[in-house]
């Protein structure tokens, strides 16, 4: 650091935990140790399944202990071979539960307008070799899900969505979770809704589901082991802050949505800085605050801006810098040395995210707005 003050003292991160009412976690926690039962199919654990299936209106919630597992399980339940079409643009947990099942990525490009896999695209990118195709609901923007739908069903594919972002999203009239074969949340410490680690896989299937409960179990059927499996449980622990979270999350939402009136409001007037998607009459969690930077009319890049907040103690993200195909082992693929994803390479290098969440207040938001501003007039009244 230079030595002098910085805008905040303390670092303003992405993805700061928001945490439901610490008493009554507390209190869920003692009652745990109290029953000594910790994990293994226990009483948060169906409670947590059970309000979660409810919230999100569909028949199975079967809770893993991260997303990236709960991935693998699904392709595995789901049985993909070959190739799967999916974005570059996501988190590389996506793309490695993929790998990890020895199935080839073979990557499609988004829609600039919601940041998700582009159907016509990915129409053309289906090969004999491919078994299936996994959405990514970006910032919980649902993707394409009807034209998707319609691809899979006429190509005799499966369908599934990596939800990580989507938790309390609906579309349509239908939330997050209802769509494809299966949908898979991740309940990481730095999502909407936490615990911890954690996530779900939520289907409507009944097979599905039991296979998926196998799976996570070792492969264990009524105490036999009835094929390969592996551990994938989520614990009492987390299930109950699951549990717990669930309690509060319209806070979290308010909070969030408040958070991103005041990025709108605070940045209408900043040139070169864009907050991505308005309202809709759907439900969103809010839980990524996503600016498009116009390098050209802010007189600087992404990284220039995300370099100059990081020296303010404000963590801005670079979600997903670089895209997937850029890493290896992808990049060195010939099918992906091959590929244009030109959508995908102008987000990649345009956005960041800034800190939102309930750890972040509206004065926060004013602060870092205005630090915005002097950055970019600065460079401007030099120019
Ligand atoms: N699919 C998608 C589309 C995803 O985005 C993700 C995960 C997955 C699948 C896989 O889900 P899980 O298997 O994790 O359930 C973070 C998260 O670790 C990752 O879960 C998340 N996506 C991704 C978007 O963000 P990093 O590499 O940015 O993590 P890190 O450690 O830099 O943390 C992010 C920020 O959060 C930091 O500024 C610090 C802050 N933070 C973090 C933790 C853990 C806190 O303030 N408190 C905390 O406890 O990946």
């Amino acid at each position: 650091m230079t030595g002098r003050d910085q805008l905040f003292p303390k670092a303003l991160h992405v993805g700061c935990p928001n945490l439901g009412d610490r008493d009554r976690l507390l209190a869920r926690f003692n009652d745990i140790l109290d029953r000594r039962w910790l994990t293994n199919d226990g009483m948060y654990l169906r409670e947590f399944e059970r309000q979660v299936a409810e919230y999100l209106n569909l028949k199975h919630c079967v809770a893993v202990c991260n997303a990236t597992i709960g991935l693998q399980l699904a392709i595995r339940a789901l049985g993909l071979a070959g190739e799967v079409i999916v974005p570059a643009f996501t988190f590389p947990a996506t793309v490695h539960a993929l790998a990890w099942q020895g199935i080839r990525p073979v990557f499609c490009d988004v829609d600039p307008a919601t940041h998700n896999i582009d159907p016509a695209v990915a129409e053309r990118l289906i090969t004999a070799e491919t078994s299936g195709i996994l959405g990514v609901h970006l910032w919980g923007n649902p993707c394409a899900v009807e034209p998707l739908e319609a691809l899979a069903r006429q190509h005799g594919l499966k369908l599934f969505f990596d939800a990580a972002h989507a938790f309390g999203c609906s579309h349509g009239e239908r939330m997050i979770g209802n769509f494809g074969n299966a949908e898979v949340f991740s309940f990481h410490a730095t999502k909407f809704l936490n615990t911890g680690e954690g996530g779900a896989i939520t289907t409507n299937d009944d097979g599905l589901a039991d296979e998926l409960r196998r799976l996570r179990n070792f492969g264990l059927e009524e105490g036999t082991v009835v094929g390969v499996g592996t551990n994938g449980k989520m614990s009492e622990f987390a299930a109950a802050m699951g549990v717990t979270a669930l309690e509060s999350r319209d806070e979290f939402v308010a909070r969030n949505e408040e958070n991103l009136t005041a990025y709108r409001r605070a940045l209408a007037r900043t040139p070169g800085l864009k907050v991505c998607f308005q309202r809709v009459g759907e439900l969103r969690n809010r839980q990524y605050v996503v600016i498009e930077v116009d390098a050209a009319e802010a007189g600087k890049s992404r990284d220039e801006i995300v370099a100059a907040l990081h020296a303010e103690n404000v963590l801005a993200k670079r979600y997903f810098f670089p895209g997937c195909h850029r890493m290896e082992p992808y990049r060195s693929m010939e099918r992906v040395r091959s590929a244009t994803l030109p959508q995908t390479e102008q987000l990649c290098e345009r956005l960041m995210q800034l800190p939102t969440g309930t750890s972040v207040s509206s004065a926060d938001i004013t602060r870092i707005c205005d630090f915005l501003g002097r950055l970019t007039s600065r460079t401007r009244s030099a120019a």
